[in-house]
Order: structure tokens, then sequence, then C-alpha cells
């Protein structure tokens, strides 16, 4: 269903950052978009910690400004101003050097949103450190397995998380030189708050190469481990330019961006571009609730929302009453990332919240807004929008697999005007990644004739806007948070009961998608409710949040020839859709659902 075009008054156009879409493409440059920041004093290089934290706090007139504005569960609001988070980010990377931590080791976080968050992420990156956020629901093995293969030196948590997801793994990871905890000193690893204490509030940061590693984020594939995205300190460039052009972000805006830090949007505009822009970042401590969620946008006089199509599904389901109760006229614009933005609640949004939402697309390997629905421009309800100034988006004609087709010379086909193929983006912009941890191979496959591979399929309408269509590969989105299929399978099947396990995504009317496993089991264990119920804990204890919602036995799976669990026919039979190519089907039999 179409739901045509809502257009900006020409107030509105004016007034935006980018009034003008054509012509902001058109005079853009990086090398322009580079001189908006400082660079570090002296002609050093660059570094994402002084372009968001000191050059503020070096300004009169900006030190004393709201960085960080964070509420916390017992209603409490801490405020930290540039100048003391440019001080305690300087204690932090003090004390990572008192630590041993060089330059390039990793420092990881599993702390969901608190004020330290900021401190320890910016200490990190002064210290040339690199920093790797965790999600903070996901469960000791995920945590584990993304420790291990990011060697971290450094991990800091808070003393519930320790307990909860640390503590079971701890001896697990030799490697891990140090765990500190916020807070006073307790029996749990080494308290952050001695170390803040005993560390100096002097640092300058040393000489750093853009091309200097400095954000590590772990995404999924459908196979294999976790990949680990790095990003460089030139990133803020993107993080910068786009946070201006796609979000619209001044240094007088309070903004809040709901996404956990431990995913890709929590870091790069949960923590990064807020900043760098210079203005006053809004953090909360406690779980999704609409009704809190309005207040929250109410009573701080949020300006600039950044959030995601299950929250505002949520919002929408919740009904208008809650949306006459609070006063959201400071609310200037709402965006959203993570996952298909249906048409429906972007007018919803429009009639009932008094702005429209702007859904804006990108991936963790991109670091930044790729694609987006500009404030300043008309908004064509269900696209994702235009390819922001500096980035060449393109279409590339499929194989039959999906993915895009790459000739034997390396070339690919490109597609013009109104089309469909899978996404690609011209290489080259400064946040895209720069490698998969310890995988060059699964980088190169990325890439293709100049493009970046994207794995999502989309389509372009004649005007040049994008649409998604869905992705390539059986990765699952749930809630916005990308799930490996081949992750809980592997955590399946390590139960003693389970033979083996094929994971598929299922749609959900306010996620997106859920997780469903289907199950064939090991000779000596029989389908049960209690054996079901079993699985669930156990997942769900191991993976935390992103564990399967429901699981279903089966008496077998189908293979392709060369023994890989069919996820695109367990999920065609799951839904009633054509099945498609089977000519690569091993047993045609398998799958008759066998659930009690
Ligand atoms: C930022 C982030 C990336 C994948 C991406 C796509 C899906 C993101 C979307 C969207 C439809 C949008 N995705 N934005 N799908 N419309 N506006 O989410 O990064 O976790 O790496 O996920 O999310 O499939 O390829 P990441």
């Amino acid at each position: 269903m179409s739901y045509g075009t809502i257009g900006k008054p020409d107030h509105v156009r004016r007034a935006a950052i980018m009034g003008d879409y054509g012509r902001a493409r058109r005079e853009f440059s990086w090398t322009h978009a580079r001189l908006e920041l400082s660079g570090l004093p002296g002609g050093t290089g660059l570094n994402i910690a002084h372009e968001a934290v000191d050059r503020h706090a070096a300004h009169p007139a900006r030190r004393g400004r709201t960085a960080v504005r964070f509420l916390d569960r017992d209603g409490t609001v801490h405020e930290l101003t540039y100048g003391e988070l440019a001080r305690r980010s300087n204690r932090f990377a003090n004390a990572l050097g008192t630590l041993g931590v060089r330059p390039g080791e990793r420092v990881f976080t599993l702390l969901g949103a608190r004020p330290e968050l900021y401190v320890v992420a910016f200490g990190t990156l002064k210290a040339r450190a690199v920093l790797a956020p965790l999600f903070s629901a996901f469960g000791p093995e995920p945590v584990r397995c993304r420790l291990e293969l990011g060697e971290a030196a450094v991990l800091v948590t808070t003393p519930a998380l320790y307990r909860r997801t640390v503590a079971p793994i701890r001896d697990a990871l030799p490697r891990l030189r140090h765990v500190l905890v916020v807070g006073p000193p307790g029996e749990d690893g080494c308290s952050l708050d001695a170390l803040l204490d005993a560390a100096g509030p002097e640092y300058r940061i040393g000489p750093t190469d853009p091309q200097d590693p400095a954000l590590l984020h772990f995404t999924s594939g459908t196979t294999g481990t976790p990949k680990g995205a790095v990003h460089v300190h030139e990133a803020v460039v993107a993080h910068h330019a786009t946070a201006r052009a796609a979000l619209d972000l001044r240094p007088d805006d309070v903004y809040w961006c709901t996404a956990d830090p431990g995913w890709v949007t929590g870091t790069s505009y949960g923590i990064v571009a807020p900043l760098v822009v210079g203005a006053t970042l809004v953090a909360d401590a406690r779980e999704f609730d609409v009704r809190r969620w309005y207040r929250v946008l109410d009573e701080q006089r949020v300006t600039v929302w950044y959030t995601a199509p299950t929250a505002l599904r949520m919002f929408m389901a919740a009904g208008p009453e809650e949306a006459r109760r609070h006063d959201l006229s400071a609310l200037r614009l709402i965006a959203s990332v993570g996952e298909p933005l249906n048409g429906e609640v972007v007018v919803w949004a429009d009639a009932v919240l008094g702005r429209p939402v702007h859904d804006t697309w990108w991936q963790t390997e991109t670091g930044a807004i790729m694609i987006a629905n500009f404030a300043g421009s008309d908004i064509r309800p269900g696209s994702m929008g235009r390819p922001v100034p500096g980035i060449g988006a393109g279409l590339l004609e499929q194989g039959p697999d999906g993915r895009a087709v790459v000739a034997p010379d390396g070339r690919v086909k490109v597609l013009h005007g109104e089309a469909e193929g899978e996404l690609a983006l011209r290489a080259g912009w400064p946040s895209m990644f720069r490698g998969y941890l310890d995988a060059p191979e699964r980088y190169a496959e990325c890439f293709a004739d100049g493009w970046y591979l994207t794995g999502d399929i989309a389509r372009r309408d004649r005007d040049g806007w994008y649409w998604f269509v869905g992705r390539a590969d059986d990765v699952i989105k749930s809630a916005g948070h990308l799930i490996g299929p081949f992750e809980v399978e592997s955590t399946l099947m390590r139960h003693p009961a389970v033979a083996e396990a094929g994971v598929i995504g299922v749609p959900d009317p306010a996620a997106g998608e859920i997780v469903k496993a289907f199950v064939t089991l090991r000779a000596g264990a029989e389908p049960s409710v209690e054996l079901r119920r079993e699985l669930l804990a156990f997942v769900r204890r191991e993976l935390g949040a992103v564990a399967p919602k429901s699981v279903e036995f089966a008496p077998a799976l189908p293979h392709t020839r060369s023994g890989k669990v069919m996820r695109r026919l367990l999920r065609a039979r799951e839904l009633g859709l054509p099945e498609g190519d089977l000519s690569t089907l091993e047993n045609a039999a398998a799958l008759t659902a066998g659930s009690p």
C-alpha cells in the first residue's frame, strides 16, 4: 500500500541544516567535511575523543554545557558537562596507562546505559585503545565468544552484570587481563571508581593517525562466528556530517537515541555523533515502556529522537490518548533505524505525534547513516530515503542466490533507473569498516568492482528513492537487533538432547521478526512439553535476549547436498510461502512438524 508523500512546508525546509538535497549532494566533499572538525592540536592527527569532548571542553563558552543527561532508575538525574567529561575521561585514559594497556589493545564494555559508559568510551579512545561495546542483555555465551574473538585486554562492567554474565565465564578467558567493575571496591573485579580516583585528571592525547582503529563492533552473518567490524578514528567525519545532514542535529539540541550502546547505533549515534555536534544527549537507564518514554520526551524537552520501528509500533499500539497527555512541542525530528519501517507508522506519527518519522538505513559495516529521509525534504512513507551527500549508492544485478553477480573478471552489473537488486555502496567513505577481525577473506568477499556489497535487497523508484525489499541471507532482525542464526543453532546443539537445529526469523507485528528454532533430537530423547520448556530456558540462560522465543521439534531438517540446513526452506514452509528452487535439496521429505 502506498502512503504517497508527506511534504515539508517551506519554513521547515529553510530551517533544516540541509534544505536543498540536490545542491548539498553536488557541493559535498569529504575533504570539506573533515575541515569542519578541529583535528588534534599541533596537527598530530584526528581522534574521536578530541572531536567529541576535548575541543568543546577547551572552549570557554561550551565547557559548562551539559554533554550527558542521565536518567537513573530511581528518577535521579546525573549531568556531566563537557568539561567534566573531558577530565573524567582523562582519568580513565591515565588509568589504562597504569594498567599497562597499549594503543590498539581492546577495551570492552558490558554496561548498558550508565554515566560511566561515556567516561570509559572516551578515555579508551584518548588512550588510542579500541572500544568494543557489548549488548548488556547478552547471556554469558555471546559475551565469552566476543571477548575471546576480540582478544579483550580489559572489560568494564557493573556488579550485577558481573555476577550474572561475567562470573560464569571468567575462568575461560585467560587473556582478559583486567575486569573493572563500576562503583566502590567490592568482591568482584577491580573498582572502576577507585581506579579513576587514583588517576590524574590531565591527559594529552598522543598522535592519532585517522586510520588507527578506534571502534570494534560485532555483527552476525549467516555462518560462522560473529564478525568483528573494525572502524577507525576517521569515522568521526561521517558521524558528524551525517548527524547534521540526516538528523539535523545542532549544538542546542536535546537529543535522545534509544539504542543500547552495545549495538552500532548506540555507539555511532548514542555516544559519538551528538557530542561531536556539541549537543546534550539524554540517556535512560530503564527498559522500554511507552508511558515513561512519552514522559522522557515531554519532561526532557527532547528535540531530536532517534529510535527504532519496534518502539514506534508499540507507541502506535498504545493508542493516541497517551500522546495527547504529553506535550511534545519541543520535538523537531523523529528518526528511525534498524529494521523496515512500515509507511503506516510514518503516517500515524505525523497525525498523532505531530511529526512524521524519518527512516534511515545503514549497517554495522557502514558505521554511519547511508540512506535517509531528510529533515528538510519530503518523506515517502515506507521508503528508506535517498543516499546522504558523499555516499554513492547503487543496485547490482542479482544471481540465483540473491547476491550480486560478480563476473570472472571481477566486474558487476550496475542497474540504472527503476530497478531491484543488491544494494551496494561506492567504497571509500570515512566510516567504512576497515576489516573483519582476523578474517581478511570474509572482508574481501564484501567488495567487488569498487563497491561494498551490503547483502540487502532494495528497489529504487524512478525518482531515486530506495525501498527495502529484504536480506539476501538468513540473518534475523528482531526488535532492531541483528541475530545470527548460526550462533543460536550452535548454542542449541550444545544441549545434550539436541541433534541439530535450524533457526529462522518469523514475522511479528511488533518486533518485525522473532527468532524461532526447529530442532531434531538425539536418540533416546523424546519431544515433550517439558523438554521444550527446558530448551527455552537453556537458550535463554546462555544467550540472553537474543534467544529464540519458540522451539519446535522436527523429525528431520532439510539440508543442501553440501550438508547445510536450508533455513530458507524452513522459513518458506513455516510461512506457507513458495518453496523456490529446491535443486540443491538433499532430503526433500524432511520436516513435518512433530511438536507435542
Ligand atoms: C544500524 C543497524 C543492519 C541491517 C541492514 C538491514 C537492516 C537497517 C534499516 C534496515 C530496513 C531500514 N536495516 N536499517 N532494514 N529499513 N531503515 O541496524 O546495523 O545491526 O548491522 O543491521 O539492518 O537489513 O542490513 P546492523
